[in-house]
């Protein structure tokens, strides 16, 4: 019902466009991709897909072959147009097995090559897809490409490379590593910039939230979506993990455990909604740890689930904050106005899915149905879903944007965790930072297109 009142919605007033403005109930277009049109659509496909609208997909499907456009003059985020775009294109095709997916995520990711043309082949974070010039961030130290945006193409490459027969995407994500291995790194934390022309990193600022966090997811993900045949992905992710917990994950004093952000050796007392994705992440690489580890990997995915769930709890709508911190005298609470907002993002539900696929603890399901009903009772407006300005205010004031996250990940994430575990199982599939599955490439299977079949 949430996924056909959100969908409708955008059909009904920005078909074709980027995103749905539900409160204006006209189109919203960011600048992240460019000129390149119809975010929504294709993030959402596999989503219907999975939900069974058949309709919907037909005629998301046939808005893509007719209209989805990559010959555009379009300078776009190259990290974003792959994890929705490409991500988006390349689920359809798994699931549907129609054509017309797979071409399009290979001629997009095509486009997307000219980024890695720099001195150390660390892409850039903008790319004009017509010119193929690109360039970075202005406000990135240094001149820096970012690690959460570099380091988070490997799936969606290496699965281009499987489908095209074209081994150069694999070559360009695979390098990446090479780069960063070479590098040493304070404390064995990954700084958030990397400077593409120096291979040197930018300011010594760790996060596994915002401008970090799904280059660590990715390195798990690889690692298992290689049928746990990818050691260098594994070694890269529990090290990190490692480094992680001595250096950034405390314990406040009201018991609640939490991943800080560090820079150049001191500690900011923060967590964002964006890190909240980590519990989850914990919980999913459980399995791969040193076998004294597991159940401490999974009691650390619980621990952040509990301290995510505190931060919406301890709002009036029962929403989490964008960051909430732990100090002057506060637990898991926003204490800046420009931190207070919500803007439809999963990554707690997405905590909350894990957990619960891992666990099966009704907890997960308990609160996640919370989060259900303060979407319906506070975002849900008639013209879709918009996301809140000040989470801790009685009276809603709306942002009017209905992210294409929102259709992607926030309600799949939901409908999975309210669905038998044999619904897109973690045995077979691993999901990218934008929710769409790709499937493991098994060990055995020389043509797994034919097992999807
Ligand atoms: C999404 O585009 C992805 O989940 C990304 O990894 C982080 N930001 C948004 C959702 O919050």
């Amino acid at each position: 019902q949430m996924m056909k009142h959100a969908w409708d919605n955008y059909k009904r007033y920005a078909w074709g466009l980027n995103e749905l403005k539900p409160i204006s109930k006209q189109g919203h277009s960011s600048n992240l991709f460019g000129n390149i049109q119809g975010a929504t659509i294709v993030d959402a496909l596999d989503t219907l897909y999975i939900m069974e609208m058949k309709e919907e997909f037909k005629e998301a499907k046939e808005w893509v072959e007719k209209n989805l456009d990559f010959n555009v003059n379009a300078e776009i985020s190259v990290f974003e147009v792959n994890i929705r775009f490409v991500g988006g294109l390349l689920s359809a095709y798994y699931l549907s097995g129609e054509e017309v997916f797979r071409k399009k995520a290979v001629e997009l990711g095509e486009k997307l090559l000219p980024a890695f043309n720099t001195p150390t082949g660390i892409p850039w974070a903008l790319l004009n897809i017509k010119s193929g010039i690109g360039r970075n961030w202005p406000w990135a130290s240094g001149g820096s490409s970012i690690l959460a945006e570099f380091g988070t193409l490997h799936l969606e490459f290496i699965h281009l490379s499987h489908l095209s027969g074209n081994p150069v995407f694999a070559e360009k994500v695979m390098n990446i590593r090479k780069v960063l291995n070479r590098l040493d790194k304070p404390e064995g934390l990954y700084p958030n910039y990397l400077n593409p022309s120096s291979g040197q990193w930018g300011q010594h600022h760790v996060s596994i939230g915002g401008l970090g966090d799904s280059f660590y997811e990715y390195l798990l993900k690889a690692w298992l979506m290689s049928d746990k045949t990818d050691e260098e992905g594994q070694k890269m992710y529990y090290d990190a993990v490692q480094a992680i917990e001595t250096h950034l994950i405390r314990k406040s004093s009201g018991g609640l455990t939490y991943i800080a952000e560090w820079k150049g050796g001191l500690l900011e007392h923060k967590m964002g909604h964006l890190t909240c994705f980590a519990g989850g992440m914990f919980a999913l690489g459980a399995d791969g740890a040193p076998s004294d580890k597991t159940g401490h990997h999974i009691e650390l995915g619980a621990e952040i689930a509990r301290t995510c769930h505190e931060s919406y709890d301890r709002t009036s709508m029962k929403l989490g904050p964008e960051a909430f911190r732990f100090d002057g005298g506060v637990e898991a609470i926003a204490t800046r106005q420009n931190e207070k907002y919500y803007i439809l993002r999963p990554e707690v539900i997405e905590t909350y899915m894990y957990m619960w696929r891992l666990t099966h603890d009704p907890k997960y399901r308990q609160w996640a149905w919370e989060a259900v009903e303060a979407l319906e009772k506070h975002c849900r407006v008639d013209g879709g879903y918009s996301g809140i300005r000040d989470v801790y205010n009685n009276h809603e004031s709306h942002d009017d944007v209905q992210q294409s996250f929102f259709l992607s990940e926030t309600l799949k994430y939901l409908y999975l965790l309210f669905s038998d575990d044999d619904l897109l199982p973690f045995e077979h599939w691993v999901f990218n930072t934008e929710a769409h599955p790709l499937p493991i490439l098994h060990k055995e299977d020389g043509s797994k297109e034919e097992k999807q079949k």
